[in-house]
């Protein structure tokens, strides 16, 4: 299997993040990135689409905050990284401010992705290696790895979130739609991809279905719960299966079971999996079961799919386990 990666992405360092009421390491490290690249063996150099297919999915007053963040942040006098304080949950209109804060609160739904010196180059660089392995499928691959950090599902169209900053999975979705393919995402990420849904979730032409954890016991809480299952045009074409914490393969083959036959009965002609390997018994942040050798069996079930598929990662804090948690779903798949 062909995989992608980029040494750009590694621009994006923050220092710390706010958890659990203290500031601790930042979790979603550079280190990930090397733990990953010493796990799968050589890689290919990702190849610059530009931005017309970030575009294509955020909204460029979101861009431009994202390209900005840090510079306006410094000229404020701040030190450390930018991130937002005051949020307009209860008073939202769509005022054009100036204050860095003002849009860093318009623009953020969580207080633990924070926006250091080289977050645009980091998920810059992410954004396109899922475009490259996109392309290497369009182009007639069965399957291709794109190793992004920063992760990309929670990030929404104007948002960001869950360290997330721009959403790799649904601009490589996005723009398999714009080369004429019917497409699928399955996210079995630890997490709901919150972004993600958000991003598809009035749209009947993309299928969004995420096996998670329960969003009444784990982060990002306001989404992910088993009725949302889109609005308009999109109605049906979202389907969450949450778990409880503590599922072991044994409770989550169930779930991708009735995740695969939707996608199947949905008949795309392109997959795009976000994969997290965060479902690891071993995750520092995450609660589920899962142990290295199970990836191989999770690969193996997707793969029987039979779809031209891409694989974009997202989460996965072991990072002694990641290397080979990620190789062994390559494998199986
Ligand atoms: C990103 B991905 C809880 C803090 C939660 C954010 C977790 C983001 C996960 N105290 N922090 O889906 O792996
Ligand atoms: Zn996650």
């Amino acid at each position: 299997m062909r995989c992608f990666w980029d040494k750009r992405q590694l621009a994006h360092a923050p220092a710390l993040e706010l958890h659990n009421g203290g500031f601790v390491p930042f979790a979603e490290s550079p280190e990930r990135a090397e733990a990953v690249l010493a796990g799968i063996g050589a890689t290919e150099a990702a190849f610059d689409h530009g931005e017309a297919p970030l575009r294509a999915i955020h909204s460029e007053a979101y861009l431009a905050l994202l390209w900005s963040a840090h510079k306006d942040w410094r000229a404020a006098g701040r030190e450390g990284d930018a991130g937002a304080y005051a949020w307009p949950v209860v008073r939202r209109r769509p005022l054009d401010l100036e204050r860095i804060d003002a849009r860093l609160g318009q623009h953020s739904f969580d207080a633990s992705s924070p926006i250091a010196e080289g977050t645009w180059e980091g998920a810059y660089w992410s954004a396109q290696t899922a475009l490259t392995a996109l392309g290497a499928v369009l182009g007639g691959d069965k399957v291709a790895f794109a190793l992004c950090r920063p992760p990309g599902h929670h990030a929404g169209a104007d948002y960001l979130g869950g360290y997330c900053y721009l959403n790799n999975a649904a601009i490589a979705a996005e723009a398999a739609v714009a080369a004429g393919r019917r497409v699928a995402i399955l996210d079995i990420d630890y997490h709901h991809g919150n972004g993600t849904q958000d991003i598809f979730y009035a749209r009947g032409d993309v299928l969004f279905v995420s096996i998670h954890a329960d969003p009444v016991m784990d982060y990002p809480y306001f989404w992910g719960h088993a009725d949302e299952t889109g609005e308009g045009a999109g109605k049906g074409a979202t389907l969450n299966l949450p778990l409880p914490r503590g599922a072991d393969l044994a409770a989550y083959l169930p779930a991708l079971n009735t995740a695969l036959e939707r996608i199947a009965a949905f008949a795309p002609e392109l997959l795009v999996v976000s994969y997290g390997a965060d479902t690891y018994a071993g995750d520092p942040i995450s609660h589920f079961k899962l142990e290295t050798s199970d990836y191989r069996v999770l690969g193996e079930r997707i793969a029987g799919l039979g779809l031209p598929s891409v694989i974009v990662m997202e989460g996965g804090y072991a990072v002694d386990a990641l290397g080979a948690n990620i190789a062994g779903f390559l494998e199986g798949f």
